[in-house]
């Protein structure tokens, strides 16, 4: 049963592949393809159908070993975060970064990495899937989400984890100041076993491309959902009044595409 319903993902995640090659996916830009967001959705449908109804929603993604570790791990999306704030955390080593925990929440908290590094780490040497038709293996380190949403005390109306990001994907326009990335995952994939925030990437501190000081790693959905750059956890009850409303950028940029085409 598994096998079958990964091999069925494996022929969609080769159509989108291709689809790359033809330079027409990919996160930069070839996601606003009709095809590529067909497929998607489909991909995701049997995703969904797979996930809950043959492994559960709980179980876990596949683990590697060191010897899997790619040579080369793709950065993508936002590589450089160009905000003021955030250049000046990291041209300090991030000595004054805070995670800010709040929202639906009974403790608002703020942490520092060395705070973070001290709470319960996992790591996990997993593969990364990009909705582009791209995959990389890596190690990653850090706090399980569940940690944190535990030592914050979740409210009982919260249903969605919302990560608020440094990085500013779109140019300003209109002297508008430029939207933050942001993104989210109901509780199912924030309470996970796998899902972390990641301050390690194959055993040395996450450098800059790959969404330093911290990103989330939630491992059975695609890469777009790793929110980088991580500076506040905000738990709601809904993300309607967030960006367009659909949950994060990249959900947004898919409804943008839709309505304007
Ligand atoms: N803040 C932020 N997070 C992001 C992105 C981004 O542009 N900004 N891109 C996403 C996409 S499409 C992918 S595939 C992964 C890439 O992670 P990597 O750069 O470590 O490979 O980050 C995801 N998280
Ligand atoms: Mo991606």
């Amino acid at each position: 049963m598994r096998d079958h319903d990964q091999s069925r993902r494996g022929l969609i995640k080769g159509a989108l592949a291709s689809l790359g090659g033809l330079g027409l996916a990919g996160c930069d830009g070839g996601a606003n393809n009709p095809l590529v967001q067909k497929l998607f959705a489909l991909e995701e449908m049997l995703t969904f159908r797979t996930q809950s109804a043959i492994l559960g929603p709980d179980s876990l993604a596949r683990e590697y070993t060191e010897s899997d570790i790619s040579r080369f791990f793709k950065p993508n999306g936002s590589k450089d975060p160009q905000d003021e704030s955030y250049k000046a955390l990291a041209a300090d080593g991030f000595k004054d970064y805070r995670l800010a925990v709040d929202g639906l929440v009974e403790r608002p908290a703020h942490y520092s990495l060395a705070e973070l590094r001290a709470m319960p780490s996992r790591t996990q040497i997993t593969r990364h899937d990009c909705v582009e038709g791209w995959s990389c293996i890596g190690k990653w380190s850090g706090v399980r989400l569940s940690h944190i949403l535990d030592a914050a005390g979740v409210k009982p109306a919260a249903r969605y984890v919302v990560f608020h990001c440094a990085d500013t994907p779109d140019e300003a326009s209109f002297g508008e100041e430029p939207a933050h990335f942001y993104g989210s995952i109901d509780f199912q994939a924030a309470r996970h076993e796998q899902t972390i925030l990641a301050y390690d990437f194959n055993g040395a501190p996450l450098e800059v491309p790959h969404g330093a000081p911290l990103r989330l790693r939630v491992e059975r959905q695609l890469g777009y959902k790793m929110s980088k750059y991580v500076m506040r956890i905000e738990v709601v009850d809904s993300f309607a009044h967030l960006g367009d409303g659909h949950g994060g950028y990249w959900e947004d940029n898919g409804y943008t595409w839709y309505a304007g085409v």
